[in-house]
């Protein structure tokens, strides 16, 4: 059988890649093109992205994947983080540069929302989980800006990459629902919603579903890329948790799923949401996700914490100015040998949201629950990454709980899966067997949907899952030690964690 190339772009809150996937019915293998670094700036006070270094970036690795086949990319999908979104005037131009979710732009916002629309009746109509940074927040603290009072079109950042590439504007489906303005019942704009809090959908071009066609590159971006052919662009889990979750590689129904990278995104996939009044208090968000499906899950903060950690080692001079992976495997060796669950934090707290300081942060977190604080870089590593198997257990119980599934395996996928200490911490906390592995689950999935878009696959998720299941490197790791001592550190968190996500 013929092979068919598909590029995967794919932009993480750490790094952008260009991924090219070769598939055939039994086979599936990938190739890194291209990775670049994404590194916010800020600017008279307001954290952005830097939106044209990605798209170059993107570009460059559309040139090396050009360069490194021989054959046509049958098409190119494109999947980045959620909430976020470019403006643009009636002919097209950016009118601002993207503000980064984790600017403190919104830190009023959700207060504003709530003399509108109480928090029961905004999760109720969108199940969306409440984060300072989600969407309407985001464009609640945005009315009356000189960017937005002029927009005539709002594009997700996937879809305005999609844009630039191709000439034709959409909002694709799954990270649309990551604005909390979007109906996880009807699959359809919430629009009692926008209305009640004066936000315009006619902003958002139509709506497109992954497997869409989403038009060609346009003539520039051949000529930039040395692609020769029309190449398509097809709609593909455009949230890279949507296309991280298909990549999942599980072989049976009764799994729970982690997404580990700058984010940890812990739960489960269901075929309808959780709307219960629980649910909400628990702060479970109902994402939509391919094929009809719900990621019903939380967000923990992730490696995030670790990377800012870092970051502040670096300034301070505790380790090397640029940390290279040689220096993470040398941190995560000496966090293994450090003692276990000496002090934990609330990996859920926003509290962590926000850049710098972390290692204080931390500290201050683990005084404030009377607990001993870390001193070294190895302990203070040791609590984050216990602090994060906790918030991992503590995420699938509650979704087991609330949706009242049974789990027997959990998927560990994304850039976590490279941290071995990370992925048997998460099966001790659990008590459940871990399989860890793809890494690059987004752009896989990404892949996937635009194999099977393109006829070379066919199947649901689970014939999709068990192509990677049979074809990609997985480990596994059973659980170990004494389960009731992640009881006991749980226990040192109390129920601030659960009041917390009620208010
Ligand atoms: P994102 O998609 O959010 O940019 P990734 O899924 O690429 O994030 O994950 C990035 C994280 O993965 C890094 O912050 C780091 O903690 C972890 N990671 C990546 N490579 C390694 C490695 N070789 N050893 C340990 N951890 C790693
Ligand atoms: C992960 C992610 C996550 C969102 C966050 C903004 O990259 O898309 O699913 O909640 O970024």
């Amino acid at each position: 059988t013929k092979e068919h190339r598909f590029a995967a772009v794919d932009l993480g809150a750490s790094s952008g890649r260009v991924i090219v996937g070769e598939v055939a019915p039994e086979r599936l293998t990938l190739h890194e093109a291209h990775r670049f670094p994404n590194q916010p700036t800020r600017v008279l006070g307001t954290l952005h992205w830097n939106i044209l270094s990605l798209y170059q970036g993107i570009l460059n690795g559309l040139k090396a994947a050009a360069r490194t086949t021989t054959h046509p990319l049958t098409s190119i999908g494109i999947d980045t983080w959620a909430v976020d979104y470019g403006l643009l005037a009636a002919d097209g131009t950016l009118l601002a540069n993207p503000v980064h979710y984790r600017d403190t732009r919104t830190t009023n916002a959700p207060e504003k929302v709530a003399k509108v629309l109480s928090p029961q009746a905004l999760y109720a109509a969108t199940g969306i989980q409440h984060l300072p940074f989600n969407t309407i927040y985001q464009l609640i603290s945005a009315q009356g800006t000189p960017a937005l009072t002029a927009a005539h079109r709002l594009l997700l950042i996937p879809d305005l990459i999609s844009y630039w590439l191709t000439g034709e504007p959409g909002t694709e489906l799954t990270n649309a629902s990551t604005t909390q303005l979007i109906d996880p019942r009807t699959r359809d704009w919430a629009t009692p919603v926008a209305q009640a809090l004066g936000i315009d959908l006619a902003l958002f071009p139509p709506l497109r579903h992954p497997g869409e066609p989403a038009g060609t590159l346009r003539q520039e971006v051949l000529a930039e890329t040395g692609l020769t052919t029309p190449v398509p662009v097809t709609a593909v889990g455009s949230h890279d948790t949507a296309s991280a979750v298909v990549g999942v590689p599980a072989t049976a129904p009764d799994f729970a799923y982690i997404a580990t990278g700058t984010w940890s995104l812990a739960g489960l996939e269901l075929d309808a949401p959780v709307l219960t009044e629980a649910s909400r208090a628990a702060n479970f968000t109902n994402e939509l996700g391919v094929d009809g499906t719900v990621r019903y899950l939380r967000n923990i903060m992730g490696l995030w914490m670790l990377q800012e950690c870092v970051r502040a080692w670096e300034t301070q001079g505790t380790t090397a100015t640029q940390t290279t992976t040689t220096d993470l495997t040398a941190l995560l060796q000496a966090a293994a040998q450090a003692t276990p669950l000496r002090s934990v934090v609330d990996a859920g707290d926003p509290a962590f949201i926000a850049p710098h300081h972390m290692p204080d942060r931390i500290a201050d977190a683990c005084r404030r629950t009377g607990q001993p604080v870390p001193r070294t870089p190895a302990e203070t590593t040791r609590c984050v990454l216990d602090s994060l198997a906790l918030a991992h257990r503590r995420a699938i119980d509650d979704a087991v709980r609330l949706s009242g599934r049974t789990v027997r395996t959990v998927h560990i996928v994304g850039g976590g899966v490279h941290n071995a200490l990370l992925c048997q911490l998460t099966a001790d906390a659990c008590g459940l067997p871990v399989i860890a592995g793809p890494a690059e689950a987004a752009a896989l999935g990404n892949v996937l949907v635009q194999a099977r878009a393109a006829g070379v696959i066919s199947g649901g998720l689970s014939e999709l899952r068990a192509l990677l299941h049979s074809t990609q490197p997985l480990r596994q790791y059973e659980p170990t030690g004494d389960h009731s001592a992640w009881d006991r550190a749980a226990a040192r968190l109390g129920d601030a964690q659960v009041t917390r996500a009620a208010t």
